[in-house]
């Protein structure tokens, strides 16, 4: 029985990992709080950011009353000192959408005076998707010498052998579908 929750919990977990490379996740920084001063936990924000895995194409949400905080992009130097007189950008409308279009680090915090070192920060690193990507090549490679330029994701163009696109996108929509289904099945 234990090892079944796990088979599905595996199964689970992949499904979601595939989903979120296929489409990018969003996530609301501090979740129900949103973003503002944590009431008596300097350490909120660090948290909250602990539990998740950042990966390039997904969203951050920062919520909050438009004109009582804002979200400063600084650097790392700026958000340990939570200086925030020369912010790389600023966005002041909440609530407030970042797309994470790269890998690597990110520092925000709220300019509002004293905000930042009561704790409205966040720091995060981004990573490239590690999902794992089990690519079945029926034929050895047929597109390789791939002329420098040319996008390698396969989009869906006439020069591109139809049948095999069509396949291969068709197996990686369906198999987080079919995951779920086996974690599904496993529970029962
Ligand atoms: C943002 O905050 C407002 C006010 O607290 C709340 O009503 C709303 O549901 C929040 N939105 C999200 C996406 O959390
Ligand atoms: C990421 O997005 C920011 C803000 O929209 C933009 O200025 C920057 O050029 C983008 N970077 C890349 C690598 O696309
Ligand atoms: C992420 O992937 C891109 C493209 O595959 C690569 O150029 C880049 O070096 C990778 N970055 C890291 C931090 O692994
Ligand atoms: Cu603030």
């Amino acid at each position: 029985m234990v090892g079944k929750i796990n088979m599905a919990a595996f199964f689970i977990v992949l499904a979601a990992n595939l989903l979120q490379t296929t489409y990018g996740a969003t996530y609301t920084v501090g979740d129900s709080t949103g973003w503002t001063i944590p009431t008596g936990n300097t350490e909120f924000y660090d948290n909250w950011a602990d539990n998740t895995n950042f990966a390039v194409g997904d969203v951050l949400v920062f919520n909050f009353t438009t004109g009582r905080h804002d979200v400063a992009e600084v650097t790392e130097a700026a958000y340990d000192a939570c200086n925030a007189a020369s912010p790389i950008s600023t966005l002041s409308t909440g609530p407030a959408r970042v797309t994470l279009n790269r890998t690597g680090d990110y520092h925000f915090i709220c300019a509002f005076p004293s905000h930042c070192s009561a704790g409205q920060k966040l720091s995060i690193e981004v990573r490239n998707s590690t999902a794992p990507t089990p690519r079945q090549n029926p034929s050895p490679t047929p597109t390789t010498p791939a002329t420098p330029g040319t996008p390698t994701a396969a989009a869906p163009g006439p020069s591109s052998v139809p049948g095999a696109n069509s396949a291969s996108s068709l197996v990686a929509n369906l198999s987080p579908v079919f995951l779920m289904s086996v974690a599904l099945a496993l529970l029962c």
